[in-house]
């Protein structure tokens, strides 16, 4: 009979079998989630932390997924039918209280403590930086089918707008997020933080870039046909040679009265639309 085969091996050794290879596969696929490089540069002070929060949840992910599968694989094996026990009905389980209370206590735990974790992690990247040596920039982003436009408050209250990103270097950002039409979704995934732009409301969110360089500006919400070309990119400077630029484009949108606007300077490396959402955001 099937009983005298599964009883053949001790459902002690069993247990112990399944937890010496769940606990070297658990250290083997955290390994594994470690050595992987699954994010760009950090280039702002919010990836730090971010970074270090997806670590936390592939190390707490890796295990819970191994005893998963080692449990269906090994129940598979055991319990599977044999031949010539075609006919037989199933034993007759009852429940097991003390199985299922733990089995609904320990992931409840540790559902709230990492909920708790990632709410304090995002509650601190959000935050106005306190020490304030340079204040706070604010950038109007506005999205629309299918590029991202920039508008700056500009310097001397000149404010213009164009299609390049500039940033200094380790000076807080808050960007306010637009729609023009569909949502999109503004996204530098060096600097980790995303949002979405919603027609009609406004979002919003802060980053420090801490990291000279020029990253990648992505669309993150399905837009439209175009919507993997709403493509372009962010230049994140030395602090003088930002404010050198940002005098510039404030000077040459701005002409004197009677001149016409040029849109020329800024539109022209990152692709489509630039030149019209500049005439039409700065009136
Ligand atoms: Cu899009």
């Amino acid at each position: 009979m099937g009983e005298e085969r599964r009883g053949s091996r001790n459902s002690r050794t069993v247990v112990v079998e399944m937890f010496v290879i769940g606990t070297v596969a658990s250290l083997a696929g955290i390994a594994l989630g470690s050595a992987i490089e699954w994010f760009p540069a950090q280039a702002s002070s919010q990836a730090g932390p971010i970074d270090t929060l997806w670590d936390v949840l592939v190390i707490c992910s890796v295990p819970i997924f191994v005893g998963v599968v080692i449990v269906v694989v090994y129940a598979a094996l055991l319990f599977r039918q044999r031949p010539g026990e075609e006919n037989l009905d199933g034993p007759p389980i009852h429940g097991n209280t003390t199985i299922e209370i733990v089995w609904t206590v320990l992931p409840a735990l540790l559902l709230v403590v990492l909920c708790v974790y990632a709410y304090v992690v995002l509650l601190d990247i959000e935050q106005k930086p306190a020490q304030a040596a340079t204040p706070e920039m604010k950038i109007d982003v506005y999205g629309e089918q299918f590029a991202w436009t920039f508008k700056y408050a500009g310097a001397n209250g000149k404010p213009f707008t164009t299609t390049q990103l500039y940033l200094p270097q380790d000076r807080s950002v808050k960007f306010d997020v637009h729609s023009k039409d569909v949502i999109h979704d503004f996204w530098v995934p060096a600097f980790r933080m995303k949002i979405d732009a919603v027609p009609g409301i406004t979002t919003a969110y802060r980053v420090t870039p801490t990291k000279l360089g020029i990253y990648p500006v992505v669309c993150a919400e399905l837009c439209g046909l175009g919507h993997a070309y709403m493509r372009q990119t962010a230049r994140v400077l030395p602090t003088d040679a930002f404010d050198t630029w940002l005098e510039k484009e404030s000077a040459e949108d701005n002409p004197p009265a009677g001149g016409k606007p040029v849109a020329g300077g800024a539109t022209g490396a990152t692709g489509g639309g630039g030149s019209d959402a500049a005439e039409g955001d700065a009136g």
